[in-house]
C-alpha cells in the first residue's frame, strides 16, 4: 500500500480519536511495548524433538497440512518467517520437549541447561526472549496422571522433570537479562467418574510443592488449570479452583488459558479478580470451537474483551499475553501470523478506547452515552492506527503477507 495513502489516513484517525479524548501516540508506544510470547509448538503440532511419538495426555492437534517443521533448523527457520510479518519484539515460548539434544535421547528426568544453550544463543542472535514450559504429556510414563500419580517413583520422575525446568528457566532467564516465565500444565485426570478426587489433588499439591522449594530470581513461574482433556473427561486434577487456591496460597502466576473454561464464561472477567490476589497473569491466548480446540486466535468478541480489560485495569506490566493455538490444517506460519496479529489488534483497540469519556459517563449514570460511545467507538479508525504500526516497523501493511508466505511455501515448506 502507498505510503502517502496510510499517513493520510493516520492523520485522520489522529484527528477523530482527539475528539474522544484518547492520545494516539500515546496508544502506539503503548503497543511497541507489548511483547506476545509466541509458542514454538505451532510450527510443529507440538511433536517437539525427541522422538517421533505421537501427541498424548489430553491435547490434539488436527489436520494434515502439509509442510510442518521436522527439526530444529526448519522450525527455527518456520519461526523466524513468521516473526518477520508480526510487527514488534516478541518473545519465544518454549517447551522443554523442544531440547537440542544432539540426536541423542535424552530422558525427561535428564534433561540440563546445556540442551538449550543453542536456543539461548539463537535467541539472542535475533533479538528475542525466551520463556519456558515442563511437559508432561507424550511420553511413556504420562499416562493419566502425572505430578498427581499415586506410584511414587512415576510421581518423583515428574518432579525431577520439573524441578529441572525450573533450572533451565532460571538459566535463560541470566542468560537473556530478564526473567524467563515457566509455566506448569499437567494433564493429570480421569476419562470416568472417580472416588479418590481428593487424593489427587493432595498429591498435587504436595508435587507442586516439592518443586518450587528452590526460590529463583531469573524466573516467574505460572500454572495453568484447565476444565477437561480428551480421554480425561470427568475429572482434572489441577482445575481452576485448585490453581486459584494454590496460586493465591503460594504467590505465583496463574496462566488463564482462553479455551481451558466452559464456553460461556468469559475470561476477560477474571483478570481484575485475579490481579487482586496474585502478583501476575499469564495468558494463554486462543479459541476454542466448542471445546479446547486451539483454532487460531482472531479478532473476535472474547480476544477484544480480553485486551480491553487488560488496558482498563491499567495491567500492562502485570498480564503476559502468551499465544496457544496449534491448527495443523492450514499453512503453520500463515496461522502464527494470522493469530499474532489478531491478538495485537486487540490490543492496539483495546489502547484506543475513549476510557475517560466512558467513565465519566458510567460515573454520571449516563448509561445510554456509554453504550452508544462502545457502539461508536468500534467503527472508529483504529485500523489506520494499526496500518501505521505496521509501517513504523517495517511489516507489511494489510493481507500483502499472504503472497510472501504462499511464496515461502512454494520455495520452503511444500518440499518437506
Ligand atoms: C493444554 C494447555 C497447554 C498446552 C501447551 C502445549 O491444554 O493449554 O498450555 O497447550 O503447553
Ligand atoms: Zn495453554
Amino acid at each position: 500500500m502507498k505510503e502517502e495513502l496510510i499517513k493520510k489516513a493516520y492523520d485522520i484517525a489522529v484527528e477523530r480519536y482527539a475528539a474522544v479524548g484518547v492520545d494516539v501516540e500515546k496508544a502506539l508506544e503503548k503497543l511497541q511495548q507489548v511483547a506476545l510470547s509466541l509458542h514454538c509448538w505451532q510450527a510443529d503440532d507440538v511433536a517437539g524433538f525427541e522422538s517421533k511419538g505421537s501427541l498424548s495426555g489430553g491435547i490434539q492437534a488436527t489436520g494434515n497440512y502439509p509442510g510442518k517443521a521436522r527439526n530444529m533448523e526448519e522450525l527455527r527457520a518456520d519461526i523466524l518467517k513468521a516473526a518477520s510479518y508480526i510487527p514488534g519484539q516478541h518473545r519465544l515460548n518454549l517447551h522443554a520437549i523442544y531440547g537440542d539434544f544432539g540426536g541423542q535421547f535424552v530422558d525427561r528426568d535428564e534433561i540440563e541447561p546445556k540442551h538449550f544453550t543453542s536456543w539461548m544463543e539463537w535467541a539472542k542472535e535475533h533479538n528475542m526472549k525466551l520463556d519456558f514450559n515442563s511437559s508432561s504429556f507424550s511420553h511413556a510414563k504420562s499416562g493419566d496422571l502425572s505430578l498427581s500419580n499415586p506410584d511414587e517413583s512415576i510421581r518423583q520422575f515428574w518432579i525431577e522433570h520439573t524441578k529441572r525446568c525450573r533450572n533451565i528457566a532460571n538459566e535463560m532467564g541470566k542468560f537473556q537479562n530478564d526473567p524467563c516465565i515457566m509455566n506448569l500444565w499437567v494433564h493429570d485426570g480421569s476419562k470416568d467418574q472417580t472416588v479418590n478426587r481428593m487424593k489427587y489433588r493432595e498429591l498435587l499439591k504436595d508435587s507442586l510443592d516439592q518443586i518450587f522449594a528452590v526460590d529463583y530470581k531469573d524466573m516467574k513461574d505460572c500454572i495453568e488449570s484447565k476444565v477437561f482433556g480428551i480421554g480425561l473427561e470427568s475429572y482434572t486434577v489441577g482445575s481452576n479452583d485448585f490453581y486459584i487456591g494454590y496460586g493465591v496460597s503460594r504467590q505465583k502466576i496463574v496462566t488463564l488459558d482462553t479455551g481451558h473454561f466452559h464456553p460461556t464464561e468469559s475470561v476477560a472477567d477474571k483478570i481484575s479478580s485475579l490481579l487482586l490476589y496474585i502478583p501476575e497473569i499469564m495468558l494463554h491466548v486462543s479459541r476454542p470451537i466448542r471445546w479446547d480446540s486451539d483454532h487460531v486466535t482472531i479478532m473476535n468478541d472474547d480476544t477484544l474483551e480480553l485486551a480491553k480489560e487488560i488496558v482498563r485495569c491499567d495491567a500492562l506490566d502485570r498480564v503476559h499475553i502468551g499465544l496457544d493455538y496449534f491448527d495443523a490444517s492450514i499453512n503453520r506460519i500463515g496461522a502464527y501470523v494470522v493469530g499474532s496479529r489478531a491478538t495485537q489488534k486487540c490490543m492496539m483497540q483495546a489502547l484506543l478506547e475513549p476510557l475517560a469519556l466512558l467513565r465519566k459517563y458510567e460515573a454520571n449514570g449516563q448509561y445510554f452515552e456509554r453504550l452508544a460511545l462502545l457502539e461508536e467507538s468500534k467503527s472508529l479508525p483504529w485500523n489506520a492506527v494499526w496500518d501505521m504500526f505496521c509501517l513504523r516497523n517495517n511489516v507489511p501493511v494489510g493481507e500483502s503477507f499472504i503472497a510472501d508466505i504462499q511464496k515461502y511455501e512454494t520455495e520452503v515448506t511444500s518440499k518437506r
